[in-house]
């Protein structure tokens, strides 16, 4: 049992040692004990097993939907969503393909760019966190399999609910800025990251992911360093990852110890056969149809103050909140539909583009249940949610307004 003087204080120091109560942190409650007896959490996946193990099972991690442990694979409860529109990192999704590294010797890493560049380097922290102005981003990271699960029919994957996202304050560098060390060559097309984790299995692919080269020149496209104003938890790629707001998390390449700079089409696994899309619409079964890659965010909302089949008071008001995100451009509005239901939403504070946004509303009187009940996001750029979610092969992008009812009585 930890000591009275252990409870309270901040979980991350600035400097980035944990604190005990970090390692402790459980159920976020303020009595900082841990929580030993097994929970489980049902993700209401429409052809199941849909109930998962919720539990502190990484060190820095709170309760998380575990997944899977090697490699790890842990999902943000809902819940988290309602507390605030910045998912603290102790409670922050994460997904690594491939087999993590433990452990990192930070003042021998080095992060070497080559390919079409003017002159090879091999760059030390230092040298990455002097490359340029320091600037933070708050942007959304989610899997591009996010809501996979939920897909009907059924899809392979990692059947994850809603939680394989998250908001966080990126720091670091402009990835432009540190492309300069090197200079790139006038003929390059994209640039390749790779971290220091390796496959699994002998002869399986290598995680590396490319970005256009007019994304990767993208003021806002980073070498981050902090997540939240702590130094990125190994969990989360220490000690350094790429940030693409806006941009599926796959291309958040954590670990980043090598770049490439490619002058034509990227022909590696990841690129060329994985994390793509069909053209246009399919049906469950077609085979040889045309793909695309998966790159920018499509627009969503989640209703995070109530669950599906809750309970809520007839006659009186009532009052529903959640987060929405714009995906690659800003949100413009939200609306919460339901049936025979359509009222704008008031929006929260804009704290980025990219990031989540609160927004709230409150029905002047429940007159029965509410059925089909859910939120709708456009951003920007006019991309409004669907109403029905156009199936892929691996659930990808996933965007439907989700739905649920609330019970009057
Ligand atoms: N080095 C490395 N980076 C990676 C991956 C990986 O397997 N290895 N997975 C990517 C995928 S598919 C996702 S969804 C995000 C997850 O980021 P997080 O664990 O910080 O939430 O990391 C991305 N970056
Ligand atoms: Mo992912």
């Amino acid at each position: 049992m930890p000591s009275k003087a252990d409870v309270g204080g901040s979980d991350n120091r600035a400097d980035g040692r944990l604190t005990r109560r970090a390692l402790i942190a459980g159920a976020g409650t303020a009595l900082a004990t841990p929580v030993l007896a097994q929970r489980l959490i049902d993700l209401k996946l429409p052809d199941g097993p849909s109930e998962r193990s919720l539990e502190p099972s990484f060190p820095g991690k709170g309760e998380m939907i575990v997944q899977r442990i090697r490699p790890p694979l842990l999902e943000t409860p809902m819940a988290v969503f309602d507390e605030g529109t910045i998912t603290p990192n102790d409670r922050f999704f994460v997904r690594w393909n491939w087999d993590m590294p433990t452990a990192v010797n930070a003042a021998a890493h080095r992060v070497a760019i080559g390919g079409a560049v003017q002159r090879p380097v091999s760059l030390t922290l230092q040298d990455i966190a002097d490359a340029g102005e320091h600037v933070e981003v708050v942007a959304v990271n989610q899997c591009a399999g996010n809501g996979r699960g939920l897909s009907d029919p059924r899809v392979t994957g990692s059947q994850w609910g809603n939680g394989a996202m998250g908001n966080a304050r990126w720091t670091g560098v402009r990835l432009k800025d540190v492309l300069d060390k090197a200079g790139i060559a006038s003929s390059a097309a994209r640039v390749r990251f790779a971290g220091l984790d390796v496959p699994l299995t002998d002869g399986a692919p290598q995680f590396i992911k490319s970005i256009p080269i007019d994304i990767a020149l993208r003021d806002d496209v980073l070498i981050a360093w902090g997540m939240n104003g702590a130094p990125l938890p190994m969990l989360h790629g220490y000690p350094l990852r790429i940030v693409v707001p806006g941009w599926f998390s796959t291309y958040w390449v954590k670990m980043l110890s090598t770049i490439d700079v490619l002058t034509g089409e990227d022909d590696s696994y990841y690129v060329a056969k994985s994390y793509r899309m069909p053209a246009g619409p399919i049906t469950p079964g077609d085979k040889d149809f045309a793909t695309v890659p998966i790159t920018a965010m499509p627009p969503r909302a989640f209703i995070t103050s109530h669950t599906d089949g809750d309970v809520v008071t007839l006659g009186q008001p009532l009052e529903l909140r959640g987060i929405a995100m714009g995906g690659d451009a800003a949100l413009a509005k939200v609306d919460l539909v339901g049936d025979g239901l359509e009222l704008p939403c008031q929006l929260g504070p804009d704290e980025g583009t990219y990031g989540f946004r609160r927004w709230t509303i409150t029905i002047p009187q429940v007159r029965g249940n509410l059925l089909q009940l859910g939120v709708r996001a456009t951003n920007q750029n006019g991309a409004v949610q669907p109403h029905v979610q156009q199936w892929n092969p691996s659930g990808y992008a996933r965007n439907v307004i989700e739905r649920m009812t609330l019970r009057a009585k």
